[in-house]
């Protein structure tokens, strides 16, 4: 009997020392303490302590994390926890910006890196003597800037003879003939709507396609954000299956504004993705279904096969109503040579030029538009949210020249 007297005096001792070990050992390991789950549920009682701590600067996170701890090993309910962890992770919807006037807002960042190309022709035209010498640096600053041979020469015939014509010339009388020359080239009556409302029936189906890094998937998010502002409602396909990175990208610009993405295996099959999200978008009654596709080169005849596939099953639902191709301004040339084969697999019905806030290379809007007959409908000026702008051939010029 004394014996398990002892024995039981012993255990308590034990476990007294054992407990004080275990709290010892948390607080000196927080790392360690905090499973995955508890501290959310905690975190909400614990609050005025965290409260306190957090009153000094945050130079201590240890002890912030310590804190949510401890009440945790006292109520270990998990209960009630869901619905706060939800709470916690519900990201708030984001209301954009309207799209109205978007290029005007975004004009400094565009005659920033455009100003070589308008105050060059600009200072050029306003010589003295337009002597040869002259026009050819005028035509150099042109071709530096992408306008392309054939659209340069075009615009400098008819800049030389409507300056021969005008016999004498002020630099306001220059300006405006120079302004519109290059609205001329730009094309100032094209259609640049973005195709989102088919003739009939719901929804509108656009898909976005070009080489690597150009700035698909981000257009895509910022697209949505644009339709969203205007009240449609968006479905998001992430037919880019090759990353599982790249479907995270995208449904998060899909959150931010509160579009559902559908998304696929990695790996998968990206034309049965894009087949799932407009039918999805059927179903939901979405207004427009926008497909991300993954970045291929011009070259792999394979990945172009494969995006001519996600096309033709799509068009198992409805046709598309726009093919938009992302391209890089600061590639220069070379994106023409991508334009071209892109344009051969998958019928281009837009041009979406992005970086344009980096590069003085803004003539590429006039080479593009010439090679593929094709219009230039949105300029991508920012790696913000809404920093993606319908294109405006006036507001572009001015910008260019200044006004
Ligand atoms: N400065 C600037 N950066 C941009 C613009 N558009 C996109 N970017 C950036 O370009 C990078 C690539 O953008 P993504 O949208 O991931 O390009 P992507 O074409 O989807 O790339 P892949 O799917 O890998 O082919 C990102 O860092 C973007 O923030 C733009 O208009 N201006
Ligand atoms: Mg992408």
């Amino acid at each position: 009997m004394e014996t398990i007297i002892l024995a039981v005096v012993i255990a308590v001792v034990v476990l007294g020392a054992l407990g004080g070990l275990v709290v010892g050992s948390r607080r000196r390991k927080p790392p360690v303490a905090p499973p995955p789950s508890p501290p959310d549920l905690t975190a909400p009682e614990a609050e005025p302590h965290v409260g306190e701590e957090a009153e000094t600067p945050r130079d201590e996170p240890r002890r912030t994390i310590e804190e949510v701890d401890l009440p945790e090993a006292s109520a270990p309910t998990a209960v009630e926890e869901p619905p706060v962890v939800e709470e916690l992770a519900a990201p708030p919807i984001e209301i954009p910006e309207p799209t109205a006037g978007r290029l005007v807002r975004l004009r400094a960042r565009l005659s920033r890196s455009q100003n070589a190309l308008g105050k060059g022709l600009l200072t050029l035209l306003s010589r003295e003597h337009l002597d040869e010498d002259t026009w050819e640096e005028i035509e150099d600053t042109l071709l530096t800037a992408d306008v392309g041979v054939q659209a340069t020469q075009e615009l400098v015939e008819r800049l030389r003879e409507r300056v021969r014509v005008l016999g004498t010339r002020t630099p306001e009388e220059l300006r405006g003939l120079l302004r519109e020359e290059l609205l001329t080239l730009i094309g100032p009556d094209m259609d640049r709507t973005v195709r989102t409302e088919p003739d009939t029936g719901k929804p509108g189906i656009v898909m976005v396609v070009g080489v690597n890094g150009t700035g698909k998937t981000t257009t895509t998010g910022k697209l949505a954000r644009v339709l969203v502002a205007d009240g449609r409602s968006v479905v998001l396909g992430a037919a880019d299956t090759f990353r599982a990175a790249a479907a995270d990208q995208l449904q998060t610009w899909g959150e931010r504004v509160g579009a559902h993405t559908v998304r696929g295996p990695e790996g998968g099959d990206p034309a049965s993705v894009a087949f799932d999200a407009v039918k999805e978008g059927k179903e939901l009654g979405a207004d427009v279904v926008l497909i991300d596709t993954a970045g291929r080169l011009h070259t792999k005849t394979g990945l172009m096969d494969e995006l001519g596939k996600v096309k033709r099953v799509v068009e198992k639902h409805a046709p598309l109503d726009e093919v938009l191709l992302v391209l890089d301004a600061t590639t220069g040339q070379n994106g023409l040579v991508q334009a071209r084969v892109f344009a051969e697999v998958v019928d281009i019905t837009g041009i979406v030029l992005t970086k344009l806030d980096g590069t003085a290379k803004g003539g590429i809007v006039v080479s593009v538009q010439r090679e593929l007959g094709v219009p230039v409908k949105l300029v991508g000026l920012g790696e913000g949210a809404d920093d993606l702008a319908p294109f405006e051939p006036e507001a572009f010029v001015d910008a260019l020249i200044g006004d």
